[in-house]
């Protein structure tokens, strides 16, 4: 997030899409609501299924799934139309004005409505409201990103705030809330393929100079940019890649067109998954690294709004687990000594004296606050964060210096990059859409009840208790015209793959859309989802794709073992 969480209850208009937040993040959730009803914040909501949160909105826009550019770009051709933008920040902080002004000009309300299905009237009442507030915050998260156009998506979104005067001031921002408790400290720690810590670019030569030094390699950093996770199972059928570590992943369930990743994952030479639990991944391994959970060992966690904290270690790890960091370690080690091994004999000296002195870097570190410092000292945005400041209370990044008191929102005064750039930005369709073979949008998600594959809330008795199996949500009218009743099993087909599930009519979901969540093993949605990325983020189009629904028999019914085992499950 560019802004901090607790903004939301200090701003005078938000501005939700793509984020169902009240049960993916229920606690901004919480906040959302009072932010409404407590101090008169107006709330607008664009999302195509109509959320929890709906309810609380002063405005929902319910537009067809994949045409989040269409309804920005309408947004900001009645801002500009209408002249509520902000015209003192946008001359003094911003750049590419113009080029973004022409862009949106042909976006008027009418053809907007076109593509979005979205009332006019509608476009102009969010515009307005959106424009005239003093403060404005937008929160988004997967329904904006999980498209072939998700990077488009987001530039647009941040055109909109910008254009209004609404980044670099609290209470403002453009703010994705971020999925899981670490995945910021994961990107933040350098866990991408083109960056180290603090998203110094692994291409520039003093970067790459400071971390040889620091990490004491004795030997070239390669400057070579690495794979996005989606590129890699392509890559693994080109024969080009030949070996996996996964660590804390199960992407047989979670990948777009899972049938794709699990043909890529047996191909491979070598894999070993490094996993608290025995995954479904895990069951394609070589080799399988018991790991430690969350409350098993210490560490940090980054939230969504940037905030560093520690997690400390409440019970030992079971068996032979480990804490994740320390499996690393013994890795690395053993591969550095082979790696010194096979140079010494190229070179012809002594192996076992070789053995002996420390190779490729130091992994012997005793604690994780060790290791934290060593990442501190090398990443100008961690630099004044230590395990002792954090005894305190959390740190909000950048925090340069050790009495710096942490950022609480971005762009303050001036923009990380100098001057705002707006992107002149042009709607695309989704990569697959309905047609008559295939007539329902899919779209995936989340429900409150489970988390992603289920690996850890499918195997809480009370979680399972409350949803344990699949429902396919489906229109009512979709349903009565198919004949299809509460509780039916449909079979849901696209141009990857087949599943069967039981279905729920509900009007959250409109007609022509069907919606189900990835959280059950027993139907595996990714089997049908796209695996078109966006060429930027290689995000897959999770959000989007085409499918055929149709009731299964009676006759052709299996029993359901997944539903006994749900009941087994249950507390006496
Ligand atoms: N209970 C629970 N909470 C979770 C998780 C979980 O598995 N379970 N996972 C965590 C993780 S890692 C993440 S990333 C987050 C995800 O959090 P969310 O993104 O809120 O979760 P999703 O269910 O993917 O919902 C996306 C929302 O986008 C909407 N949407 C779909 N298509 C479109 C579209 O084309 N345009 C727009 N504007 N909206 C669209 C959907 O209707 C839905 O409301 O949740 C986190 N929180
Ligand atoms: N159809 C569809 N697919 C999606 C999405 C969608 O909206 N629709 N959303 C996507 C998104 S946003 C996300 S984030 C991904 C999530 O996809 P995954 O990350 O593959 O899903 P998880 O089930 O969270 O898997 C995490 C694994 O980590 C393990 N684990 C937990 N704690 C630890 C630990 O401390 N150490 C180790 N080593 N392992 C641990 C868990 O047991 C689990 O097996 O799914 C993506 N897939
Ligand atoms: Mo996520």
């Amino acid at each position: 997030m560019t802004n901090s969480m607790s903004e939301i209850e200090h701003t005078d208009c938000i501005l939700i899409t793509g984020s169902n937040t009240a049960e993916t993040h229920p606690i901004i959730g919480r906040m959302v609501k009072r932010a409404v009803q407590r101090n008169r914040a107006k709330l607008i909501i664009v999302d195509p299924r109509q959320v929890e949160l709906t309810k609380y909105a002063h405005i929902w826009l319910r537009p067809r799934p994949g045409t989040d550019v269409a309804w920005i770009n309408g947004l900001m051709n009645v801002i500009i139309a209408e002249e509520l933008w902000d015209k003192v920040y946008v001359q003094e902080r911003t750049e590419g004005f113009e080029a973004m002004r022409q862009a949106v000009a042909p976006y008027t309300p009418e053809v907007v409505s076109k593509i979005t299905g979205v009332p006019a009237e509608d476009i102009r009442r969010a515009a307005r409201m959106y424009a005239k507030a003093p403060r404005a915050m937008q929160l988004y998260a997967m329904g904006i990103t999980q498209h072939s156009t998700g990077t488009n998506n987001v530039m647009a979104l941040a055109n909109l705030a910008m254009l209004c005067g609404n980044v670099g001031i609290e209470g403002g921002g453009v703010n994705p809330l971020r999925g899981q408790g670490n995945v910021q400290g994961a990107c933040d720690m350098g866990a991408l393929p083109n960056v180290f810590p603090g998203y110094q670019s692994v291409t520039d030569e003093a970067v790459l100079g400071k971390f040889e030094q620091g990490w004491g390699t004795g030997m070239r950093l390669s400057n070579r940019l690495g794979l996005m996770l989606t590129e890699m199972f392509p890559a693994i059928m080109d024969g080009k890649l030949k070996a996996m570590l996964i660590m804390g992943e199960n992407p047989v369930l979670s990948d777009a067109n899972a049938t794709h990743v699990k043909e890529a994952l047996e191909k491979l030479d070598l894999l070993v998954v490094q996993d608290i639990f025995f995954t479904e991944t895990a069951q394609l391994a070589d080799v399988v690294l018991p790991a430690a959970s969350f409350a098993e060992k210490d560490g940090t966690f980054t939230n969504t709004e940037r905030r560093v904290q520690r997690v400390r270690k409440a019970i030992d790890p079971p068996g032979s687990a480990m804490p994740d960091w320390q499996i690393i370690c013994a890795l690395a080690e053993r591969i550095g000594q082979k790696l010194q091994e096979r140079r010494d004999r190229d070179n012809g000296r002594n192996a076992a004296r070789a053995a002996a002195r420390p190779a490729y870097g130091r992994w012997d570190y005793a604690s994780p606050s060790e290791i934290f410092d060593e990442m501190a000292s090398l990443t100008p945005s961690y630099a004044g964060i230590s395990y002792e400041r954090l005894e305190r209370g959390g740190l909000q990044w950048p925090c340069p210096t050790k009495y710096h008191p942490g950022t609480p929102y971005l762009h303050k005064g001036r923009f990380t990059r100098g001057k705002g750039k707006f992107a002149a930005i042009e709607f695309a369709p989704s990569a697959e859409l309905p047609n008559e073979e295939y007539p329902f949008y899919l779209s995936t998600g989340r429900i409150r009840y489970h988390y992603h594959t289920g690996t850890m809330t499918r195997r809480s008795p009370g979680l399972e208790t409350i949803a344990p199996e699949e429902r396919l949500e489906l229109n009512p009218q979709d349903a009565q015209r198919m004949g299809i009743a509460e509780g039916d099993l449909v079979r849901v087909t696209s141009r990857r793959g087949s599943i069967e599930a039981k279905v729920r009519l509900s009007e959250r979901s409109s007609p022509g859309m069907v919606f189900g969540t990835f959280h059950f093993r027993e139907v595996p949605i990714n089997v049908l989802t796209n695996n078109a990325l966006d060429p930027v983020a290689k995000i897959p189009e999770y959000k989007v794709c085409a499918v055929r629904v149709e009731r299964v028999p009676t006759a052709e019914r299996p029993a359901a073992p997944e539903r006994k085992a749900a009941e087994e499950l249950q507390p006496a």
